[in-house]
């Protein structure tokens, strides 16, 4: 497997056996904000080749993170699409072969590191950084999971704080946290001097995650590159969460008997009474709030480049539509 850090194109030994030029599709924004982070940090020094060079490497690191979990998370939710082409698992010739693929594509974290960061003082901080976040994640899609059991399905265990504690672990830390950790490690910095910066990340991690729920139902499939999926899977979606505390008695019954069901007339009741309930509204509502409060605790934060790196971050999700 090549990885060219200056270009978002990958050369790959797949599963089917043959070198293969892949177009991933995705955004790269966690890899990215690796490089954009260390520079920032970094105020106005001119960066070295070697500095690029590792930046760009952690930042591949955890595009290949992301590459793992949405490989399996696609089996798990039994997706269709993913970046705009079928789930690697819906390839004919992959199918259960994904799995492994999964586990190939974690498997090279360790190996990068150890090639190019062995040297460094700060080498078992990015060992553990990325064992963390990888439990952290894992522990996130279990809770994901086990709550859309077949038999153990209960709506009225959806609530704000249910969502809260899924999404947290589930995206916040692999998508925010560990982009900025791996450049404070890189700078020298430790990171148990970091918490508030941490918990502000934390914050964005679980908007970003409630605009992914927004964006299962009412994204374009173009414009997202997948199909959604949360009604039909049973989900603790912020979107069924906020629905559950606006609907009337009547309404919450249309719920209970939709929500959940491998059904296209079911999914169209649910999406209908969405509207009716006008939760668009209520999610650009959520989202300005959000977006206010985070603002707010970044400019609280006493370092200019710390608070520089953050307002970047924020910049490039708020009212993202893919
Ligand atoms: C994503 O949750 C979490 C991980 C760890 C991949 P999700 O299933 O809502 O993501 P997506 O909408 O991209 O399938
Ligand atoms: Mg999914
Ligand atoms: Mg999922
Ligand atoms: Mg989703």
């Amino acid at each position: 497997m090549i990885l060219l850090s200056s270009s978002p194109m990958i050369l790959v030994n797949g599963s089917s056996g043959c070198w293969t030029t892949m177009y991933p599709g995705g955004k790269l924004n966690r890899g990215l904000s690796v490089i954009d982070s260390y520079k920032l940090l970094k105020e106005e020094k001119e960066l070295t080749d070697e500095e690029v060079f590792l930046a760009c490497t952690l930042g591949w690191c955890i595009e290949w993170l992301q590459a793992y979990f949405l490989v399996l998370d696609d089996i798990m939710d039994n997706s269709h699409t993913r970046r705009g082409q079928p789930c690697w698992f819906r390839v004919p010739k992959v199918g259960m072969i994904a799995v492994n693929d999964g586990i190939i594509l974690r498997n090279h974290i360790p190996r990068i590191l150890k090639k190019h960061f062995r040297g460094k003082p700060y080498y078992v901080d990015l060992l553990d950084l990325f064992n963390e976040v990888e439990f952290q994640t894992a522990s996130g899609q279990m809770i994901d999971l086990i709550t859309t059991i077949e038999g153990e399905k209960d709506l009225s265990k959806y609530s704000l704080p249910l969502h809260h504690r899924i999404v947290q672990y589930k995206t916040a830390y692999y998508s925010f946290y560990i982009p900025v950790a791996c450049a404070l490690l890189m700078s020298g910095e430790s990171l148990d001097n970091y918490t508030e910066v941490k918990n502000i990340l934390i914050e964005m991690g679980i908007y970003f995650q409630v605009q992914d729920d927004y964006l299962d139902c009412f994204g374009e499939p173009e414009m997202i590159g997948k199909i959604g999926t949360d009604i039909e899977d049973f989900k603790c979606s912020w979107l069924v969460v906020k629905a559950l505390e606006l609907c009337n008695e009547e309404q919450k019954k249309l719920l209970f008997e939709n929500y959940g069901k491998d059904d296209p007339a079911c999914v169209a009741k649910v999406k209908e009474l969405y509207k009716v309930i006008k939760l668009e509204g209520v999610f650009a509502e959520y989202e300005s709030k959000s977006h206010e409060k985070l603002v707010n605790s970044i400019e609280a934060h006493p370092t200019k480049a710390v608070q520089a790196v953050l307002k970047s971050f924020l910049g490039k999700i708020y009212k993202r539509q893919k």
